[in-house]
């Protein structure tokens, strides 16, 4: 992947309180001509909430709100939610969110697209698909495939898939990915964003973590008609912490994506840069599919 030279895109911003240290793993998704960033942000408290930016169609940051548009609400989720994906079905945005309590568990929730674009933040109910199960990294894939919607969560340390009729209730959970011993993702894995639908099949970018609790990007291929079967995986990472702002901050070593859009060939992928900062990376499909 080759990293925008105007990196960081979203740093902190000291004198908002919400989001004065730390902005990082945005969900990035593409709806009525614009890009749309909801970005986890830290402030004094250390609770995550999350902050709203929108780009031009050169990822150009044009607005960027100076107050969280989505804030921790429930018991389930009092430290915080994290690490929001964003998926465009039909007339909603479906959010999957990291709902923080004394564990974490898979959030889900909605907004009108039309009221995402005029930034009004009626958020619909929050729903918590798997109590009691310590779960992150959700993702809903953009439509149904056989007949039912798909889920990608982890259960640490794998990839599961799960599927829905109705995008509430999720079941026929199975493992879908596990670590591979010795290499880059040999600790733990997670999806990076919702995946990317393609003639060859479902883009599926992924986290690894390895024993130095590096994280890295890379990706899987699934099959467009049974995602639970892995065509390809990426033998090595896609991007590594190499950067001054990936390598130093409130984690260190840490590239982590919750969502990418593609354009043609190109793929833009923006990931959270050592839990502090925002950043942007792009590769070429047809360099990967070959
Ligand atoms: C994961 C999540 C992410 C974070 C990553 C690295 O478990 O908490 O939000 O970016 O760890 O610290």
């Amino acid at each position: 992947m080759a990293r925008f030279e105007g990196n960081p895109i979203l740093a902190p911003v000291p004198e908002h309180p919400w989001e004065s240290k730390y902005v990082f793993n945005p969900a990035m998704f593409e709806l009525g001509g614009k890009t749309h960033f909801l970005y986890r942000a830290m402030g004094e408290d250390m609770i995550s909430r999350l902050g709203y930016a929108w780009a031009d169609e050169k990822f150009n940051v044009k607005e960027r709100l100076s107050h969280p548009v989505f804030e921790p609400k429930t018991p389930q989720e009092v430290r915080g939610c994290e690490d929001p994906r964003v998926t465009v079905i039909d007339e909603y945005c479906y959010m999957a969110y990291t709902a923080f309590s004394w564990t974490p568990q898979i959030g889900l929730t909605r907004i009108h697209s039309n009221d995402l674009l005029s930034m009004s933040w009626n958020w619909g109910e929050r729903i918590y698909p798997f109590p009691e199960v310590t779960n992150k990294d959700a993702v809903i894939y953009p439509r149904k495939v056989s007949g039912r919607y798909v889920m990608l969560h982890r259960i640490d340390p794998n990839i599961c898939i799960a599927y829905s009729d109705d995008l509430v209730t999720w079941e026929n959970h199975n493992v879908l990915a596990t670590p591979r011993e010795g290499r880059w993702d040999c600790v733990k894995i997670g999806a990076a964003g919702p995946p990317l639908g393609l003639d060859e099949g479902w883009l599926q970018l992924y986290h690894g973590v390895d024993l130095n609790r590096f994280y890295r990007l890379g990706a899987m291929l699934l099959d467009k008609d049974d995602p639970k079967k892995i065509l390809y995986r990426s033998e090595d990472h896609f991007i590594e912490p190499c950067e001054h702002y990936e390598c130093n901050g409130h984690v260190p070593n840490v590239i982590f994506s919750c969502g990418a859009v593609m354009r043609g060939n190109q793929v833009y992928v923006a990931y959270g840069a050592s839990d502090t900062c925002i950043a942007m990376s792009r590769f070429s499909l047809n360099e990967i599919l070959s």
